[in-house]
């Protein structure tokens, strides 16, 4: 029994794990798409950057918000690394590993899962902070208390 429970447990989080979906960069707006993410524990949160250098940065609420810093703001921060997409010729390189790669097209994603139930936010790095400060911006579990419209306003003041 002790085993069958134990298997349980260890099975449970990833059957009832959610896909949750953002987009970067769509329509080559400076936007993540949706900017308000709820997520719970064990949810893995895809981000599919649709056009040419963003970064998926976390970030201080307050304060320093643009740029985020390279690695970006933790505990349980995460930075994806710039990507840089030239759509023409269907190849994507990613900054930090210079690779080359997909020919075929596809776009690059970037997946973090959830590990706490707290609020992260976070935004794109590129330009100095120049597309954070214009709205380049998201929230994981915002709450009352720590906003995104609060959040928002943050960055565009930083
Ligand atoms: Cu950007």
């Amino acid at each position: 029994m002790l085993l069958k429970l134990t298997t349980l447990t260890a099975i449970l989080p990833s059957i009832l794990a959610a896909n949750i979906t953002v987009t970067v960069g769509q329509n080559n707006g400076l936007t993540f798409t949706p900017a308000q993410i709820t997520a719970a524990i064990g949810d893995v949160i895809t981000f599919t950057v649709l056009s040419r250098d963003h970064s998926i940065t976390t970030t201080n609420f307050a304060g320093t918000v643009c740029p985020p810093p390279d690695g970006g703001v933790g505990p349980n921060g995460f930075d994806s690394g710039l990507w840089v997409i030239c759509l023409s010729i269907n190849y994507r390189i990613h900054m930090s590993t210079h690779s080359l790669s997909d020919l075929d097209g596809s776009q690059p994603n970037f997946r973090y899962t959830v590990v706490d139930a707290v609020p992260h936010f976070g935004a794109c790095k590129q330009a100095a902070g120049g597309h954070c400060r214009a709205g380049m911006t998201f929230a994981i579990n915002p709450n009352s208390t720590f906003t995104y419209t609060q959040f928002l306003a943050n960055a565009r003041a930083s």
